[in-house]
């Protein structure tokens, strides 16, 4: 009931409506109706109560429990999302729900205490200030294919915070998103699949928002960074959110239409953090040393060591000189 009534005042945004509409549209009592404005108030709504008016919503709290992302009807990801308060880790739970979920279920937690990054490295994940979100699809693609869906996220996630915050978002290869020279965003892609199969995948988008420079951990303030270090006031999550997954829809389609990364990796090369950049590839524990010269149409960075020889890494970690982690 809660949230119809959120529905009803984000219609009449602006404008009142009456206790009497709400409650003979809901069949319940206008005693009943006052409670949950008195409520809603309560958790940071801002509502103007008139008499012989009715209510007026002001301004929501920046929360994202409500079904009120005002997703768009089409989207095949975002169509169904569940909500916590607190959760270990959206992508743990998107696995376990995973196969009874369908393709396109997103999860968001508020706060996530055991937030993971890859090869088991942990993600700091405070309360309330960051977007932690976690979706399941299920593309018919083999295995192998997987890793694109990196680099199709990565793309959604800096096409949709340019859009927003006109920022000059980039994309360090293969998974992080920059600010600034700093990370403001990881992106963890999980498989469950067979040989030849995929049963499904689960992309994780970890988006520091609304992070002081003091709020990170010691070990992380040097790299990290947040949407409003960059902005200097509050940024909306539900913006951020809206924008990265209208991208990640269209970017997903096209990606199940060619099976491949046409229209996006020319997004990941524009937006590139790495291309031509002096670069430290770790690939299955080799360190290589090197330019980066490229990227494949799979994805794949193209480093070309100091011998003259071209390296194509599939996956895998790169730093760039001069950026946090590969300080000369
Ligand atoms: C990543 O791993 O960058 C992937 C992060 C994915 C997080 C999302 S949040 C929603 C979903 N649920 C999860 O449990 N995870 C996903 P990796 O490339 O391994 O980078 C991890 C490293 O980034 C850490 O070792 C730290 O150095 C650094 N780091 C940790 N927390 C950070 C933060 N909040 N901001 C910037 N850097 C951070």
């Amino acid at each position: 009931m809660k949230d119809l009534i959120i529905k009803e005042l984000v219609e009449h945004k602006g404008t009142f409506i009456s206790g009497q509409e709400i409650s003979k549209k809901y069949h319940i009592t206008r005693a009943n109706v006052w409670k949950y404005i008195h409520k809603l108030k309560e958790e940071g709504y801002q509502i103007d109560s008139v008499t012989n008016k009715g209510y007026r919503l002001v301004s929501m709290p920046d929360r994202l429990d409500m079904a009120y992302l005002e997703f768009d009807e089409g989207w095949r990801i975002g169509k169904e999302y569940l909500f916590f308060e607190e959760i270990d880790s959206t992508n743990a739970y998107a696995k376990k729900i995973a196969s009874q979920k369908p393709s396109g279920t997103i999860v968001l937690a508020e706060n996530q205490t055991k937030g993971k990054g890859r090869l088991g490295r942990e993600w700091s994940s405070s309360y309330g200030s960051g977007i932690w979100m976690s979706m399941i699809l299920k593309p018919d693609i083999v295995p192998t294919d997987a890793v694109l869906l990196t680099q199709v996220t990565a793309a959604a996630v800096v096409k949709g915070l340019n859009e927003v915050l006109n920022c000059d978002a980039k994309i360090k290869w293969p998974n992080d998103i920059l600010l600034e020279k700093k990370k403001v965003c990881g992106i963890l892609t999980e498989l469950s699949g067979e040989i030849e199969s995929v049963n499904y995948i689960v992309v994780g988008i970890g988006i520091n928002v609304n992070q002081n420079p003091e709020d990170f951990p010691q070990e992380i303030e040097d790299k990290a960074t947040s949407l409003k270090k960059f902005t200097g006031v509050d940024v909306s999550r539900k913006a951020i959110i809206k924008a990265i997954l209208k991208y990640m829809n269209y970017y997903y389609s096209q990606f199940l239409k060619n099976h491949s990364l046409e229209g996006i990796v020319e997004v990941c090369r524009e937006f590139s953090a790495t291309l031509e950049k002096e670069v430290k590839v770790i690939e299955n524990g080799n360190e290589i040393f090197g330019k980066a010269v490229g990227l494949t149409d799979r994805g794949a960075l193209v480093v070309e060591d100091n011998k003259g020889i071209r390296h194509e890494i599939i996956s895998g970690e790169a730093s760039v000189r001069g950026m946090y982690q590969y300080v000369d």
